[in-house]
């Protein structure tokens, strides 16, 4: 690590002591004693020990789980002002800790410190506007027309009972928060599962749950790997499993919970089409490019990997991009200067670099960044802009979740429409034109649960998010990101 930054105490400490799962409020060993080494992906040091989870470590959080929802538990007892301020409360310490928590973030995963302290910014503010839901999860009184009788209809919202959260290490804690946040909102009690990958923040976080007054059993993390979070699929204590990942894992997970019938939330993998019309602002439309394609390393769900350009004005956009990505500084997360960290993994940078590889050996040119590795030592890799790139490659057609972006030209509205939604996936798009017609034309014509229309990776909490096809089932985020987490009860009452 780059002695650019100093670490805070409270980090070193945290890092001084090996890592153990949450269960029930106690800090416990896995019961098989196993451990794995979390690494720093710009040195490939260990960071530190974790225990890890097996389905034995998941069978008894799920119990903990349980029990904690049950009738007449703490959990059961509070009040929604409570749980309110309880949520509210823990916004307001994540903020406090935030240093701490953009730290350990960017020592887990690679992501720059700036890019980590916008991410811990917005799992303060989910806990903050979730805490205003609490007190509105509200039904509805209906009406019924049954003659010569009188009845009162009306419905409520209930928490399903224990979600399994399973999270990616693209944003370890607001992945997390995204899993934690809206389950304990609506009453749930959670098992949450981090990547193996990146498990810090979401420890830390478990910490500070329990700092905060979260009771015993309410949230569990279990750090571990695919078979704790299949362990969890499969178990018959929980009721619901909410997924962020792969949508190779994805298909598995609703495999597994289709026997017995668990509701299922899926956000899986996307290959974001990026359409630029002549008539755009090509400034912003390039510096948009840029950003939807190299944000966090590229390794987002939602970036824009395949730009389209119209014709006229392709050689133009795609300079503009390439300049853009050689300005881009890719360094240790701790050196001020760096604006791109390293990718999270030996097996993320290998997978990558096969992409762009395969890509030359197909016939493709790049005009930025480069197939090889940026450094000798931690996953570094340049930001890369690819052209000469035909519709069938794979480079075109698969989520590459790095900073690779493809463009290819195009003449029609029609024609780029059909190859935008020529995917699989479908979770975001984005089209950039003065021409507001065309903007809302093309933007309802795309196939994405998330269209930007001349900006991209705006966002907010407040923002429902998730993916058409197959990007995912439901929807995260906003007042709709509830509904996932409840159950709608129908109450009729005769009135004699
Ligand atoms: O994801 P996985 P990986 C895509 C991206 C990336 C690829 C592989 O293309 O290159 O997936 O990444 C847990 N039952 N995305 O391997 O395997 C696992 O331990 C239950 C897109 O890291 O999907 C981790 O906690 N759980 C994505 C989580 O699932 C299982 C973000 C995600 O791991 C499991 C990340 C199983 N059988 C990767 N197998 C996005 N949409 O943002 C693994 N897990």
């Amino acid at each position: 690590m780059s002695a650019s930054s100093p670490l805070l105490p409270a980090v070193s400490s945290f890092l001084s002591s090996p890592k153990q799962l949450l269960i029930d409020g106690e800090w416990v060993d896995a019961k098989d004693g196993q451990t794995f080494a979390t690494v720093n992906p710009a040195t490939e040091d260990v960071l530190v020990q974790v225990a890890q989870a097996s389905a034995v470590d998941a069978d008894r959080a799920v119990v903990a789980a349980r029990t904690a929802f049950e009738h007449g538990s703490p959990w059961s007892r509070m009040t929604p002002r409570e749980r309110s301020h309880l949520l509210w409360r823990i916004g307001d310490m994540i903020e406090d800790r935030a240093e701490e928590f953009a730290q350990l973030e960017s020592l887990d995963n690679g992501k720059s410190l700036a890019s980590a302290r916008g991410d811990v910014g917005v799992a303060a503010e989910l806990f903050r506007y979730f805490a205003g839901w609490a007190t509105k999860m509200e039904g509805t009184s209906i009406p019924m027309s049954v003659p010569g009788k009188q009845f009162h209809a009306y419905t409520r919202r209930e928490a399903i009972g224990v979600v399994a959260g399973i999270v990616p290490w693209n944003f370890p804690l607001t992945m997390a928060a995204f899993k934690v946040v809206p389950a304990i909102t609506a009453g749930n009690t959670v098992v949450l599962k981090p990547a193996e990958q990146t498990p810090l923040t979401a420890l830390r976080l478990g910490e500070l749950l329990l700092e905060a007054g979260v009771p015993a059993g309410v949230v569990n993390v279990l750090p571990g790997f695919g078979d704790a979070g299949a362990a969890l699929v499969d178990h018959a204590g929980v009721d619901k499993v909410a997924f962020t990942g792969s949508t190779e894992v994805g298909k598995k997970i609703a495999a597994g919970a289709s026997k017995n019938l668990k509701k299922v939330s899926l956000e899986l993998g996307g290959k974001a089409p990026n359409i630029v019309f002549a008539d755009a602002d090509l400034d912003a439309a390039i510096a948009g490019a840029a950003l939807a394609g190299y944000f966090n390393e590229g390794q987002c769900c939602v970036n824009g990997s395949r730009l389209y350009v119209q014709r006229s004005v392709f050689d133009e956009v795609v300079e503009g991009v390439a300049a853009a990505a050689r300005a881009i500084t890719v360094g240790d997360a701790f050196d001020p200067a760096t604006t791109m960290g390293p990718l999270v993994s030996a097996e993320q940078h290998e997978k990558v670099m096969g992409y762009v590889r395969g890509a030359v050996s197909d016939g493709a040119s790049v005009v930025a960044g480069s197939p090889d590795p940026a450094a000798d030592r931690g996953y570094f890799f340049r930001p890369t802009l690819i052209t000469d790139v035909t519709e069938q490659m794979a480079v075109q057609t698969d989520e590459i979740f790095g900073p690779v972006v493809t463009a290819i030209p195009f003449d029609t509205e029609d024609e780029v429409v059909a190859a935008a939604n020529n995917t699989v996936y479908g979770l975001a798009a984005g089209v950039w034109s003065k021409d507001l017609g065309t903007a809302h034309r093309v933007g309802g014509r795309l196939r994405a649960g998330t269209v930007w229309l001349n900006t991209w990776h705006a966002d907010d909490v407040t923002l429902p998010r998730g993916g058409y096809k197959q990007s995912g089932w439901g929807r995260e985020l906003g007042s709709f990101g509830l509904d996932d987490y409840t159950e709608l009860k129908t109450v009729i009452a005769e009135l004699r």
